[in-house]
């Protein structure tokens, strides 16, 4: 039988344009389409959203918020941040008042205990995994906490293979052993934190074997692994989406945090919290302000020193309140008070939890203009679609990965037909709405960020080419600041220390959507090594390497259902059903399961999924819905069993 070949997109090269949603799009010049982006806009003004890129530079994503904000009078902008890492940056935040990972890539190479919580770097984040490698090699620790045996587990001295969702009974049961056993940072925790007490009396229920219980690990790997933390001279704790993707992302975050504040593992080279983040540059987007509740360089819209600069700056006034996240704004499509979008590389019709639901709210939409490079299933419902120049490659400008180190890029091929960077076609819109955008080129918009953002101010463009990308902050121009942040909270004078970190007091708080007999098994989704995203830049090719979508089963549950590898099954939540063939995984243990949601267009795995959302972050559970499965008369055969694509 044939193999499933995955959908092809091929790059867009001109402006697309449609009268109705029902007719099919035909080709149009740029000042049509153009003309008719500024009049969706203009029509719909006072209701209007910015989705901004995260693959796309810097100074795309400060002129995306800049549009927003300036020309449609909105803080309504945001990015993939929403479904992946906001609550890492929320939960860092509230403990540190900056959302930045604290360390650098390479101190996990001089570190003692590795943590990776949630996290697939193997697969997700293979150049940071390098670093992890090298720390290996050097003698440190790794631990792996995740409920499947992923290919970065192998790696690990232990794997602690919890119940989806129970990672702050984990955390609080670590915790209790750590002071139980003596092992806290007495003088770390007087001097830099507030709200122990309430912690200690928080984690004192959470035994090892009230652990053991809840969490599925055994109690000796909890105790192990709290002891090794704690007494490590140098520790990195490194976390992913298996922490974020839940209704209580940042309540996650915060439990993780706190075992950093009881031992004093942050602050200093070697120790710190490593949120690794997703795309190229979601860092840099939300740095920039691509996001609803901070203009460039982190700085609160709610502060009102730093809302006058940026007024001042950019000559209009800016609302004193935050706008919309990528969430609320699906919501407000649903109440008919947000009716047009402009979305920049997100294709949420495919990302989005719940995607059935998702799409019906983009067809609501009075105006919806897509600017990407390929044709996505979310272009397909708009009304204009713009061919933007890829901003890996074809673009200058620079972007920043999650160690906080701002780099150049540059182009070095010439973008297909009549495609345009994204700065550009931005700045056309803005100029057909009366407003002047004009910048001489990246640097420009680079250098007025810089006079704007105290974080970025010494980073010229000369100064990051010298140094081959220089980290954040970096306020002086002829100085460097050490690789990892907050470092004040070991100073021991009150004054330079500054704000203590607070712990975070939250509660153990299973899925939203329960398991039971209508819907016995837990699905998780994530990553494979092999595939991006939605699929959309990795699709289009098949090899023997590589397979299509599949519902992973442990041999258990395989034998239970009887069903066999290649075997077609259809898999129903309490949201929709999709049809899957099987593939068994030794990796996980029965009663969960697991797929991707990279290959959209044979097997939707977003009709799954639940939009229950973080209520701070608004970042939904992709990463624990209920499921049956069912089996079906066809069997269909997948290709052939490969090592490279199995975890
Ligand atoms: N090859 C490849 N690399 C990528 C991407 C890609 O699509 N392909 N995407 C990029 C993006 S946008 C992102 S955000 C990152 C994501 O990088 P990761 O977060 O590492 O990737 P995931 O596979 O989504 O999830 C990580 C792990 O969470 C585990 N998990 C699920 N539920 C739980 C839970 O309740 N608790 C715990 N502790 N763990 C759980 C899963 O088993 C999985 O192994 O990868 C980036 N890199
Ligand atoms: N089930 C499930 N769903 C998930 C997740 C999960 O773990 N499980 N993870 C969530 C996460 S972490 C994320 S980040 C989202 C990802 O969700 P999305 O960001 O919506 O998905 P991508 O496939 O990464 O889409 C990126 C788009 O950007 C375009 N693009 C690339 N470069 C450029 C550029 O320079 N300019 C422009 N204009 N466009 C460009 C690409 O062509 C592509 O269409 O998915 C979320 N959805
Ligand atoms: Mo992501």
């Amino acid at each position: 039988m044939r193999k499933r070949q995955p959908k092809t997109y091929t790059r867009l090269t001109h402006p697309l344009v449609r009268d109705a949603r029902t007719e099919p799009f035909r080709r149009a010049t740029w000042d049509e389409a153009l003309d008719r982006v500024a009049r969706g806009l203009e029509r719909n003004r006072g209701a209007f959203g910015m989705f901004s890129c995260s693959r796309a530079t810097n100074e795309t994503n400060y002129v995306a918020q800049k549009f927003a904000r300036v020309v449609m009078g909105t803080h309504n902008v945001d990015s993939c941040n929403r479904t992946c890492h906001a609550p890492s940056v929320a939960g860092l935040a509230a403990a540190f008042g900056s959302g930045g990972g604290t360390s650098s890539y390479a101190e996990v190479e001089h570190t003692d205990v590795i943590v990776m919580w949630g996290s697939n770097a193997r697969f997700a984040h293979p150049i940071f995994f390098q670093h992890v490698l090298k720390g290996i090699g050097n003698g440190a620790r790794m631990y792996a906490v995740d409920p499947r045996r992923t290919s970065t587990a192998e790696w690990a001295e232990s794997w602690l293979g919890l119940n989806v969702g129970t990672d702050i009974a984990l955390a609080h049961a670590i915790g209790r052993e750590i002071i139980h056993a003596g092992l806290t940072n007495e003088a770390f925790v007087r001097r830099a934190t507030t709200g122990f007490e309430e912690y200690r009396a928080l984690v004192e229920p959470w035994t090892l074997s009230l652990a053991e219980k809840v969490t599925g690990v055994p109690a000796a790997a909890i105790r192990e692994l709290a002891h090794a933390y704690a007494r490590a001279e140098r520790a990195q704790l490194c976390w992913t989406l298996g922490i974020t993707e839940h209704h209580n992302g940042t309540d996650n975050v915060r439990a993780l945090i706190n075992l950093a504040l009881l031992t004093g593992h942050v602050g200093r080279f070697g120790s710190g919290l490593q949120p690794l983040r997703g795309q190229n540059n979601v860092q840099g987007g939300g740095d920039m302000g691509a996001i609803p509740n901070r203009l460039p360089g982190f700085q609160d819209i709610l502060d009102a020193d730093a809302r006058h600069r940026f007024e001042s700056a950019w000559g209009t006034a800016l609302a004193p309140h935050y706008g919309l996240n990528l969430t609320e704004m699906f919501e407000a499509m649903e109440d008919g008070t947000l009716r047009a979008v402009y979305c920049i590389g997100e294709n949420p019709a495919q990302s989005e939890a719940d995607s059935e639901q998702a799409v019906r709210r983009l067809r609501q939409l009075d105006f919806l203009v897509v600017q990407d490079i390929f044709l996505t299933r979310t272009a397909e419902l708009a009304d204009v679609v713009l061919p933007a120049t890829a901003g890996w490659a074809e673009t200058e400008g620079t972007t920043t990965n999650s160690e906080r180190r701002v780099q150049r890029v540059r182009r070095a091929v010439t973008p297909p037909g009549e495609a345009r960077e994204d700065i550009d076609i931005l700045c056309d819109v803005a100029a057909r709405l009366g407003h002047d955008f004009t910048y001489a080129d990246a640097e420009a918009v680079w250098n007025e960020l810089r006079s704007l953002s105290p974080d970025h101010h010494g980073m010229t463009y000369a100064r990051l080419e010298e140094h081959q990308g220089i980290q954040w902050p970096c306020p002086s121009t002829d100085r460097l600041e050490p690789t990892y942040l907050h470092g004040r909270l070991w100073e021991s004078d009150p004054a330079r220390r500054g704000r203590p970190a607070p712990f975070g007091i939250v509660q153990h708080d299973p899925p939203v959507d329960l398991t039971d007999e209508r819907y016995p098994i837990r699905l998780t989704t994530g990553r494979r090594l092999d595939s991006y995203n939605t699929g959309v830049q990795s699709g289009g090719f098949a090899s023997p390497l590589r397979r299509g979508e599949a519902i992973e089963l442990s041999p258990e549950d395989a034998e239970h259902y009887g069903v066999v590898v290649g075997e077609q099954v259809r898999v129903t939540s309490r949201r929709g059903s999709v049809t899957a063939p099987v593939w068994v995984d030794p990796a996980l243990r029965p009663g969960l399961a697991f797929m991707t949601f990279h290959f959209p267009d044979e097997v939707d795995t977003n009709q799954l999924t639940i939009e229950a959302n973080c209520p701070i972050a608004g970042t939904a559970e992709f990463k624990a819905s209920a499921i049956r499965i069912e089996k079906l008369p066809v069997a269909t055969e997948v290709p052939p069993l490969t090592g490279l694509t199995t975890d």
